[in-house]
């Protein structure tokens, strides 16, 4: 099996698995390489994060398919665990999302979330009034059909994201979506929801015949109080936790230059940053150098080329 089939088996294999799979967001490589330090199952390349961290951009559908896969091949390079990559909508009609799933299944990224919020989508984070549109429940169904017949293999994942809570449509229009992109052919559902009581959340679970006919997928952001065992308790097979990466860089940077900005003096922020060394190690740098001057000699007649 190939990396890309690895990995794709791993994530189904999890998808289907009595514990739930845990998600981290990646917004660049370095992320991803050391989410994958830690016991996490998978990586989410978080749009929120790419546009954020790469691109000093809002999450607005800003950020192109082809920047947005650029990331997501660098983050999948840095780890071993399977990839998620968050398409927003696709970035586009229905001719986008298909051109979006093959240039993510051939780059070898185990699965993409796709959901319905209509090109230029809006960050679902955003607190206050934002108007909001999704996509017609048929029309977003037609997308995934035409997605998943565009894909090449079998194990490639496409997780269909319903924005229908967090537009304000509730829980039957929640309801009606999931069973439209099941029948659609999606391979699992998120459940998007901004509401850290949960009861949104839980009119869902309650109300959705199709429930446990795919995998079901979280995004707890706004609703931390629960831990992915008892999400996974509740239903859930895979727990995102999409941008605390990202925000734990940023506070990080903020308080390194704090810091530096008051002092005028590098002593002043050296017990807050990482060693150069930790970051040699991070990225191989010793044993790339260590190929690079390895002495070579031509291999005789039959044998074969020995490296010091
Ligand atoms: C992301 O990480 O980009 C997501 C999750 O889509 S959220 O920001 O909650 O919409
Ligand atoms: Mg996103």
């Amino acid at each position: 099996m190939n990396r890309a089939a690895v990995k794709r088996s791993r994530l189904r294999a999890g998808l289907n698995a009595p514990d739930p799979v845990v998600a981290v967001g990646a917004h660049d490589a370095m992320s991803a390489r050391l989410i994958d330090s830690y016991a996490f199952d998978a990586v989410w390349v978080s749009g929120f994060g790419v546009s954020t961290m790469a691109h000093a951009l809002p999450d607005l559908n800003l950020v192109t398919m082809t920047e947005a896969l650029a990331a997501a091949v660098r983050i999948d390079a840095a780890t071993e665990l399977p990839v998620v990559a968050d398409c927003d909508n696709g970035f586009g009609g229905l001719n986008n999302v298909v051109r979006t799933i093959r240039e993510y299944e051939r780059a070898g990224i185990a699965g993409v979330c796709i959901e319905d919020n209509l090109f230029p989508k809006r960050n679902s984070l955003l607190a206050g009034t934002v108007k909001r549109e999704l996509l017609a429940p048929l029309e977003q169904a037609r997308r995934i059909d035409a997605a998943k017949a565009a894909q090449e293999t079998e194990e490639f994942v496409l997780i269909a994201r319903i924005e229908s809570l967090i537009a304000g449509h509730g829980v039957d229009d929640a309801c009606a979506r999931a069973d439209a992109y099941v029948s659609a052919g999606a391979d699992a559902i998120l459940i998007h929801s901004k509401d850290k009581t949960l009861q949104e959340i839980e009119g869902f679970l309650a109300g959705w015949q199709g429930l446990g006919s795919v995998p079901l997928v979280a995004v707890p952001t706004l609703f931390p109080s629960f831990s992915a065992d008892e999400l996974r308790a509740k239903g859930f097979n895979m727990v995102i936790f999409a941008n605390q990466p990202m925000r734990a860089a940023v506070r990080a940077m903020e308080e390194t230059l704090e810091t530096l900005a008051k002092a005028r003096k590098l002593e002043a922020a050296e017990g807050q940053i990482a060693g150069l060394e930790h970051i040699f190690e991070l990225v191989k740098t010793r044993q790339a150098i260590e190929a690079e001057d390895a002495e070579y000699t031509r291999p005789a007649e039959g044998g074969s080329a020995s490296r010091a």
